[in-house]
């Protein structure tokens, strides 16, 4: 498999800075020589520049850094198009805002190649807030909202040529969710599967059933994998951390259920705040998770879809 790797140093969508080490942190944490290791080949494209940001005002007062957030969309979708032309774009974030940007550009070529595309929003929030119903202001929490076309984001972020369909996102592991996005997630029809229902089914019954629907559609799979899905205590590397996230075995489970589907088309690495790590050891993790989407395994086992 050709991997291409894409860096998205965007740290203006969070609440504090460092996310823009991000792709560095992955990359020192030998995420190439990992791919490499597996057989896949690589090509690294280097990273995202920003663009310009334009003066845009919105009656939100809370928003912050809307200018920037809607410039590094509008390149993000633009790279994300190109790199989607041939094997797996791995987007090196930078914080979850990238992924209105990743989304953006997939969709279009998932539409152009009629191909449905579902999404696994793998992360403690359903990133699920438009530019009116955010209260913290931090557009690292709207980017799902925005792929999926809810109300309000035209005029301020890029014009969508595709959206995702909300039926075909999964949200998966969440156990922070403000009123505003539990409403709109009902509405829309997103599956939501929160912690509650991994204790208490386990999580591959549910990711199971996913994978399935989008075996039967002939879907291109998306998986968009914060940080902050993991249980603090295993990474520590994230701004927003939320107790009772996914263990060490249920990430790596969920990566390789994820590798035996051979359904995945694309990544997202996000959220990784290098300077609240402690020795490497959340990038090192991103990357050894990143390993088992790809095909690294304990022992071979006999051939099975998921
Ligand atoms: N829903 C809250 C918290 C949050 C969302 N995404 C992250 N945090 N990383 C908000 O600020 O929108
Ligand atoms: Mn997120
Ligand atoms: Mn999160």
């Amino acid at each position: 498999m050709l991997c291409r790797i894409v860096g998205a140093p965007v740290q203006d969508g969070a609440g504090r800075m460092g996310c823009e080490m991000g792709p560095s942190a992955l990359r020192t944490a030998g995420l190439v020589a990992a791919l490499r290791e597996l057989g896949h080949e690589v090509e690294d494209l280097g990273a995202v520049q920003p663009a310009a940001p334009r003066p845009v005002v919105h009656g939100n007062v809370a928003l912050k850094a809307l200018p920037e957030i809607s410039a590094w969309t509008a390149v993000i979708a633009e790279r994300a198009y190109q790199a989607s032309d041939s094997g797996m774009p791995i987007f090196l974030g930078g914080d979850h805002s990238i992924s209105a940007g990743t989304l953006a550009g997939l969709a279009r070529r998932a539409a152009e190649r009629r191909r449905p595309l579902f999404v696994l929003w793998l992360d403690a929030h359903p990133d699920f807030h438009t530019l009116d119903t955010t209260s913290s202001g931090n557009l690292h929490g709207v980017p799902l909202a925005y792929a999926a076309g809810q109300p309000g984001f035209s005029g301020y972020f890029p014009d969508l040529p595709a959206t995702v369909d909300p039926k075909r996102i999964c949200a998966l592991g969440l156990r922070s969710v403000d009123p505003a996005e539990r409403r709109a997630l009902a509405e829309a029809g997103v599956t939501v599967h929160d912690m509650r229902a991994v204790d208490e089914h386990g999580v591959a019954p549910l990711l199971r059933a996913f994978l399935e629907r989008v075996a039967a559609e002939d879907g291109l799979l998306h998986v968009s994998l914060d940080v902050d899905f993991l249980d603090p205590s295993i990474a520590p590397a994230v701004g927003t951390t939320v107790p009772g996230g996914a263990t060490f075995r249920e990430a790596h489970l969920v990566m390789e259920m994820l590798s035996d589907s051979g359904l995945v088309a694309s990544l997202d690495l996000v959220e990784l705040n290098p300077f609240l790590d402690e020795r490497g050891r959340t990038a090192t993790l991103m990357v050894d998770l990143t390993a088992s989407l790809m095909g690294r395994r304990i022992m071979d086992r006999p051939t099975r879809s998921f």
